[in-house]
């Protein structure tokens, strides 16, 4: 009887002490040095496929993650909107149930109407101009302004100059995109630029053009070269204007709600090197894009450029656009971007 009372109370101080470790290894509690040696998997979701410039770009980051982190951070890019288009995507961030997501500026329109900004047609003369927007205080501060949506603006990235291509006739003037039925991104202002230009706009998910091109439900759409060529636009379109129409970045972001539960030291890691990779993604864009074009013309594209004289027809088209948005895009924002360009000439 002594015996078993004896074994049990035993067991009974085993078993206390074993809560008691288990209390402070385990659960949220763990040592500092512990929970940073945990391993943790960063979800991102592109709506392009994995041989565009901007998932080279995010697997660049996805190297210097690995690598600053000692292995500890793993970035893992989702293609071809498996996860979602532009603004699904978007909407799971702000829900906390997806960490990344690297839409164009132009859907964040959805959200805030002061994104608009970007899609205003001609703003950003050449890629001077783009980087120096884009990299000073203008840029940031359009990036720090998703916080209060629930989404971190980490960095920028390129998607490029927008083309216009289509399936029916040549474009050289505004003329010739009477009636053309052109896909836009989700966007008022590209809605209404293509209607002041003569069109049919429809918009749509990115990932619904290639099918509507192919079903001929539209005639047409605008993406830069690199995407017409690396997602093989060129099987279901025939004509390629260089408008360079409009320049819309890539927001690479990240959920507000996951953003906040991350240790200081990896939200800096993260941010360090997604400056680095920005900058290499801009370069390798600026070298392929070229390339790209290349390959549409080879693929039996017509590939027509505009002369400085036929680009201000469709700058003259389309001038009264930002005026028309001034009340959305807010007066201030507008006025601010000019200043920042024009300190750049
Ligand atoms: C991809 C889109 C795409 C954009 C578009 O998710 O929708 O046309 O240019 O790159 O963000």
């Amino acid at each position: 009887m002594g015996k078993i009372l004896r074994i049990v109370s035993v067991l009974a101080v085993v078993a206390l002490a074993a809560t008691l470790l288990a209390g402070c290894g385990g659960g949220d509690k763990k040592p500092a040095a512990e929970q940073k040696a945990e391993k943790k998997v960063i979800r991102v979701s592109i709506g392009l496929n994995e041989a565009s410039p901007e998932y080279k770009g995010l697997e660049k980051w996805k190297e210097l993650v690995a690598k600053e982190s000692n292995g500890r951070l793993e970035v893992q890019i989702f293609s071809s909107a498996q996860l979602g288009d532009d603004i699904k995507t978007m909407t799971a961030l702000r829900a906390g149930t997806l960490e990344m997501s690297g839409p164009s500026s132009s859907p964040i329109a959805t959200i805030d109407k002061k994104w608009m900004v970007f899609d205003l047609p001609f703003l950003f003369a050449n890629e001077k101009v783009v980087d120096a927007v884009l990299d000073g205080p203008f840029g940031q501060k359009m990036l720090d302004s998703l916080s209060s949506h629930g989404l971190v603006g980490l960095m920028y990235m390129e998607n490029g100059y927008r083309q216009v291509t289509n399936s029916k006739r040549e474009i050289k003037t505004p003329d010739d995109i009477k009636g053309l039925k052109i896909r836009t991104m989700e966007n008022p202002v590209h809605l209404a630029a293509w209607r002041k230009l003569g069109a049919n706009p429809t918009p749509m998910p990115f990932s619904e053009v290639f099918n509507a091109m192919q079903q001929k439900t539209i005639d047409g759409q605008e993406n830069p070269n690199t995407t017409n060529f690396l997602q093989k636009f060129h099987e279901v379109q025939k004509y390629t204007t260089i408008s360079n129409h409009v320049y819309t970045p890539f927001v690479i972001m990240y959920s507000k709600k996951l953003w906040d539960t991350l240790p200081k030291e990896d939200q800096a890691l993260l941010l360090k090197t997604g400056k680095e990779a920005s900058k290499w993604q801009r370069e390798y864009n600026r070298k392929v894009d070229a390339e790209a074009l290349e390959g549409l013309s080879k693929a039996g594209m017509t590939v027509t450029k505009l002369t400085p004289e036929q680009t201000k027809a469709f700058q003259d088209a389309t001038k009264d656009i930002a005026a028309q948005f001034e009340g959305d895009i807010g007066k201030d924002v507008i006025a601010e971007v000019r200043a920042e360009i024009a300190k750049v000439k």
